[in-house]
């Protein structure tokens, strides 16, 4: 495709480490194993279960684990998420993720543990070669100012605010009339990548999206939209937690941001830390805890600075915030059951989630049908400024899918990304 050669340049100019790939890394991640499925066969009662658990005593309180427990609805996800167990796998009658000790306690107290094993960072693997198409904080801000400077009549770069460990929040611009953090009445459509450090892929899409209209600028069914639309494209919300989740040539399965906690520990997850219903479901004040809501609401720089990115641009009619992975598209309410009150916003969100799901192959349902967990980005941007948010959890089996799996993902999202710019000036048509 001719708009990776753009990429390509910058990849020449930013060269990435090219160590081989370990398969091994793969079975850390994996879904649930033919033993587990043994372990859930042979276990009928949770009395069963617990008795399968006698090394409980010997858990390590500053290790992690992967653990898989019994859970086939949302009600039970979302308990098992206020226990602190961040969910990666969701199987039809379990749900796997990492924990720390104290959950897999209480979780196993509950009778609820099927099988749990210690995660050995060493089994975490270097970079490996397929990965140097990965973007980096470097590489992506060299992307973003490559495009604003290549195309410097229609584009710009701009810093949305500073994290917590003091890098700047670059967001790319395209609007034919206004720079910068100029205002515009034009109608305004926002890519959001990266809430969640280990999600590298959700920094790739609305990047290459970014490439992608650059390249097409002049197409007619993509200039229309640069004439008449006011276009924020930031792939990367939280580059503290993506370099720790990539430092010291491993990964490190690592969500949250970099804050320091008062226990000592490190982050907040900055999904939880919006203000709609903060920290009500599906969500802890434990701050060791994966799905740590933060001291307040809004309590992250992060966080505020896209909270100060909404107020300063009412124009903002549509959003898209990428997550990995699942193939879902999801639409508020998340952090509750209800229903969004207004009927046609309701009928919008069925509408437009069905539309991407087929260009996607991906699956449309309301958030909560997921799980509920309150405080994430895209329930707070509708119910504070009425902006038709979806998040997008996107392919993979795992955080880290090889870069060739990358293009086909892309190209699929590149649909729905168009799409949503197709319904920003009148969403209701
Ligand atoms: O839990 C999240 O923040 C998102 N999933 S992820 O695996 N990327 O962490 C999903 C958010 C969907 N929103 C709600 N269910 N509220
Ligand atoms: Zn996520």
């Amino acid at each position: 495709m001719r708009f990776l050669s753009l990429l390509f340049s910058v990849a020449v100019l930013f060269p990435l480490s090219a160590n081989a790939l370990e398969t091994s890394y793969e079975a850390l991640l994996r879904q649930i194993t033919p033993e587990q499925k043994e372990a859930v066969a042979a276990l009928p009662a949770p009395a069963k279960a617990v008795a399968v658990l006698p090394d409980l005593k010997t858990l390590d309180a500053s290790a992690r684990y992967w653990v898989t427990v019994r859970a086939s609805d949302s009600r039970s996800r979302t308990a098992l998420l206020e226990d602190g167990l961040d969910i990666i796998d969701i199987g039809k009658d379990t749900v796997s993720g990492f924990a720390v000790s104290d959950t897999v306690k209480a979780l196993s107290e509950k009778g609820l543990v099927l099988s749990f094993r210690g995660i050995d960072e060493a089994e975490g693997r270097d970079f490996p070669a397929s990965d140097a198409a990965y973007h980096n904080y470097a590489e992506t801000t060299a992307v973003l100012k490559e495009l604003a400077a290549q195309n410097s009549d229609i584009a710009s770069v701009f810093s949305i605010g500073k994290t917590v460990e003091g890098r700047d929040i670059w967001c790319l611009r395209i609007n034919s009339t206004a720079k910068g953090t100029a205002k515009s009445s034009k109608p305004g459509a926002f890519y959001l990548g990266n809430h969640h450090a280990r999600e590298h892929l959700s920094n790739e899409v609305p990047l290459f999206f970014a490439a992608w209209l650059m390249e097409n600028r002049n197409k007619p069914e993509v200039k229309k939209y640069i004439d008449t639309l006011d276009i924020y494209i930031l792939p990367m919300l939280n580059p503290d937690g993506v370099e720790y989740d990539i430092a010291g040539g491993r990964y490190h399965m690592y969500r949250k941001n970099m804050s320091k906690n008062s226990d000592g520990s490190f982050g907040t997850d900055l999904n939880r830390n919006y203000d709609f219903l903060w920290c009500k479901y599906g969500s802890s004040h434990t701050p060791r805890y994966d799905t740590f809501c933060g001291k307040s609401a809004f309590s992250e720089p992060e966080s505020q600075a896209i909270r100060k990115f909404f107020a300063d641009r009412p124009n903002i009619k549509t959003h898209i915030s990428y997550h990995t992975y699942g193939k879902l598209i999801l639409y508020p309410y998340g952090g509750t059951y209800d229903e969004v009150p207004s009927e046609k916003d309701r009928k919008a969100f069925a509408k437009m989630g069905d539309d991407m799901a087929r260009m996607t192959g991906y699956t449309s349902e309301k958030s909560s049908d997921l799980y509920v967990a309150s405080g994430d980005s895209c329930d707070w941007a509708y119910k504070e400024h009425g902006v038709l948010a979806f998040t997008f959890e996107l392919d993979g089996h795992n955080f880290y899918p090889s870069a060739g799996e990358i293009d086909a993902v892309v190209s699929k999202n590149i649909k729905a990304a168009m799409y949503l710019l197709g319904k920003t000036a009148n969403p209701y048509n």
